[in-house]
């Protein structure tokens, strides 16, 4: 898929979900590395920057996404030669598209160690970190049932209960106004991220954290499965993570909010759950309570508080 392609699959949201879209934009990063002919290295370093800051520009909270760009940008800094630079690159996306696919693995091997069998899950949304943890507890023969909510506005809900149905899980689909009424039925949560900070709050798809509130008034536990290149550097210096707001189309059909003017319709795609209201954070490196996110910023991925200013 050509660089301008992937951006726009990215933006639209043919490809979503964070992991995913961290891999997509790599991949096209490298592709357009391997095709780029000009012959001194400044130019394929300034261009390679310009597709860089494309793909990084078309989602705003998806942590992932600069995280993953920038680590592979960084293979440029020490060449001088254009096919040096190009071969360090490509050596860099494949080791982290490699790294991404490993650590789902182990996300779902240790977020599975949390389920029981007979476990009652929800999750929200479509996070392959933290589907692959319920598939993988059903995989060892652990007996479970998923809560699915539908996730207005986009219905992410409907990718979910069919990777579900397939594995042949038992699953409930519900609708997100529905989670308070199951809760006390749940004896876990599970959902994915988008992007974590230093203090252990939680990104994720709106909606997540009123039902992290719900589980923490019920005492249900609330697993959050991320790739640790989820969690986000700049936090430490006090940066807020953006909040994507999409089109209010996807809400309202703009032919009936034209009919409303006094009405505005708001369409965040994430919110923010904080710290309290999360019991565990599974990495790839282990799992965590969320109090303990600036080691894995620290000692994952090589950020220096330095770089960061
Ligand atoms: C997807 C979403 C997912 C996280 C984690 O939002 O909120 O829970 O991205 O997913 P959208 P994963 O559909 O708007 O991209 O574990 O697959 O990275």
């Amino acid at each position: 898929m050509l660089l301008s392609e992937t951006a726009a699959s990215i933006k639209n949201m043919e490809i979503r979900g964070a992991g995913r879209i961290a891999r997509a934009a790599v991949e096209a990063l490298a592709d357009y590395a391997r095709n780029l002919d000009v012959s001194d290295p400044e130019t394929f370093k300034q261009e390679m920057q310009e597709a860089a800051d494309l793909l990084t520009g078309t989602r705003p909270t998806a942590v992932s996404l600069p995280n993953a760009v920038r680590s592979v940008m960084r293979a440029l800094d020490s060449f001088d030669s254009v096919e040096a630079a190009r071969d360090a690159l490509l050596l860099s996306a494949a080791e982290f598209v490699e790294h991404s696919e490993h650590a789902i693995e182990r996300i779902a091997e240790i977020g599975a160690r949390h389920i029981s069998d007979g476990d009652v899950l929800m999750t929200h949304c479509n996070s392959e970190a933290a589907l692959g943890c319920i598939l993988e507890a059903h995989r060892q023969g652990k007996e479970v049932e998923v809560y699915a909510t539908e996730v207005r506005p986009r219905g992410q809900g409907l990718i979910t209960i069919r990777t579900l149905n397939d594995a042949g899980i038992r699953t409930n689909y519900i609708v997100d106004s529905a989670v308070r009424y199951f809760i006390n039925d749940v004896d876990l949560v599970f959902v994915g991220a988008d992007a974590i900070a230093v203090n252990g709050a939680v990104v994720n798809k709106i909606g997540t954290a009123q039902i992290a509130h719900a589980a923490h008034e019920a005492r249900t536990n609330v697993i959050v499965a991320a790739e640790t290149y989820k969690f986000a550097p700049r936090t430490i210096l006090g940066e807020l993570i953006e909040i994507e707001e999409r089109d209010t189309a996807e809400v309202l059909p703009a032919e009936v909010a034209k009919e409303l003017p006094f009405v505005r319709v708001r369409n965040p795609a994430f919110d923010v759950t904080p710290a309290e209201y999360v019991d565990l954070i599974v990495t790839e490196q282990g799992a965590i309570p969320p109090g303990l996110a600036f080691t894995v910023i620290r000692d994952y991925l090589g950020w220096k508080i330095e770089e960061l200013r």
